[in-house]
């Protein structure tokens, strides 16, 4: 392990009260968690929200993380140890704000899917690989090719793995053309269909795209694509899961702070728009992902209501119903 923070391993202070009546962990601000249930016990990789001086701009200049967390959790009222694991410093090709992480494993392997400024302040994305869920984890010395914007999200499915990408205004989705980067800012006008996250499946390796990316359309209940201007299109955050055969794209609608759901039966969609998952959190961002751990299901969510300031957020977890006919809601206290 090289580089500033990575290895650092603390056990977080125990939420007394109970895991879903306070932050997973106290005492560092963490944000945009994404959960895997590995050999039984709960990994959470999360942004690291730091205040470190950046200036505040409708870009989110300010959300300016420099390295992950691992929370990993062997039992939900248990302790929670986490892992401070690769610095931007030790990604060769990046340059600042380390934004939602995400991880897979396939075998003994395990890959940490980042996104990141390159000095030309492009949001590309990035994986890193480690032979431990906690890390260390190596960065790839370039980013992905033919893909960019920001959080990330493998879908492991029964026969491939699926990346999805995607978050509009800062996160520069509207100036992906495909795979390639534009630096225009083109949005769809307000009636027109809105911008999608873009999907493509990967390699078996997991360090490169399989094919081209394709953009993920989510519909309304007829099956009309919803519009630029509908409150309930998506805007960042995607992520996708599996439940009952259904896949469920969960994902953050910006502007109205909302999390919702899709469902298709395809990982590629197209998606049509199911209803909320968890109101309007404190803060000006919204982001989550959904685990099952023996045998009940949680949406792991984050909110700023301890700090009051937007960019220092703590992630939470809150029990998430999976109802008969495959709407999802949360239960947050
Ligand atoms: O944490 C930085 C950005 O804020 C994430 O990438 C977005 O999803 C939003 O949570």
């Amino acid at each position: 392990a090289t580089g500033t923070g990575v290895d650092d391993v603390a056990v977080g202070t125990a939420v007394e009260a109970g895991p879903f009546d306070g932050p997973l962990v106290e005492g560092v601000f963490t944000a945009d968690p994404s959960g895997h249930v590995w050999d039984g016990v709960l990994y959470v990789y999360a942004s690291h929200d730091e205040e470190t001086g950046a200036q505040h701009d409708d870009d989110g200049s300010h959300f300016d993380m420099r390295d992950y967390r691992v929370l990993e959790l062997r039992d939900l009222a248990g302790p929670v140890i986490e892992h401070a694991v690769l610095h931007v410093d030790d990604v060769p090709w990046a340059d600042r704000q380390m934004w939602a992480p995400d991880a897979a494993r396939r075998g003994d392997t395990f890959y940490l899917f980042f996104p990141a400024k390159d000095a030309e302040g492009v949001f590309r994305i990035g994986v890193a690989t480690s032979s431990s869920p906690t890390g260390p984890f190596i960065a790839e010395c370039a980013p992905l090719d033919g893909v960019g914007s920001i959080d990330p999200a493998v879908l492991t499915d029964d026969d491939a793995a699926y990346l999805y990408v995607g978050g509009i205004m800062g996160g520069q989705l509207q100036r992906w053309d495909g795979g390639t980067y534009t630096g225009v800012d083109r949005y769809p006008a307000p009636h027109e269909p809105a911008l999608g996250p873009l999907v493509a499946r990967l390699t078996d390796d997991l360090l490169a795209l399989a094919e081209p990316t394709r953009e993920v359309v989510v519909t309304d209940p007829d099956g009309v694509p919803l519009t630029q201007g509908d409150p309930r299109r998506f805007f960042e955050g995607p992520w996708v899961s599996k439940i009952d055969g259904v896949y469920h794209l969960l994902y953050s609608t910006g502007g109205a702070h909302t999390l919702v759901h899709a469902t298709s039966d395809s990982p590629y969609g197209p998606f049509t728009y199911r209803g909320t998952v968890l109101e309007p959190v404190a803060g000006w961002t919204t982001q989550g992902s959904i685990v099952q751990l023996d045998g009940a299901w949680y949406l792991l969510y984050h909110d700023a209501r301890s700090s009051g300031r937007d960019h220092l957020r703590n992630v939470r977890i809150a029990p998430l119903t999976v109802h008969p006919d495959g709407r999802l809601t949360a239960d947050p206290r």
